[in-house]
């Protein structure tokens, strides 16, 4: 019988952006505490935690925000939101409550242009916080 290969569930390659510091972490490059990977998705420690929890989940396809949400596959939008509340439950903050933040463009102090979700916890957080 004739030899058929299963469909492909493997997620592109990333395409790394050019002097993009989440991309260099993505490829191993530059250092960071990771603490859940999968295909499409790289959760790390943010390196100057405003939190006792505070953490980064990106995918690892380039975006610069969620303004190019839709460049990125179904499968990468899912698991970014599903890595959030993953990765919170792994650190134990998901019962007595977190927060999700991700900062899009100028009017939110958008400060590194890969798309990127705060996952913040860990103690009572104030309103203005983060
Ligand atoms: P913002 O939402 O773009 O303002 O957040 C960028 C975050 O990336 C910020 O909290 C930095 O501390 C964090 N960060 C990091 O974790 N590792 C890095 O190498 C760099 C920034 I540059």
């Amino acid at each position: 019988a004739a030899q058929v290969a299963p469909p492909s569930t493997a997620a592109p390659a990333p395409v790394p952006h050019p002097d993009c510091v989440f991309c260099r972490i993505i490829a191993g490059t530059a250092p960071s505490r990771k603490v859940y990977e999968n295909q499409y998705v790289l959760a790390f420690w943010d390196i100057r935690p405003r939190a006792k929890v505070h953490l980064l989940v990106i995918p690892k396809q380039h975006v610069a925000s969620l303004k190019e949400l839709d460049d990125l596959s179904v499968e990468t939008r899912a698991a970014l939101l599903s890595a959030c509340v993953k990765v919170a439950r792994d650190q134990g903050i998901l019962e007595d409550g977190f927060r999700l933040i991700s900062n899009s463009g100028t009017n939110a102090s958008q400060s590194v242009f890969h798309l990127h979700f705060h996952v913040v916890g860990g103690e009572r957080l104030r309103e203005d916080a983060i």
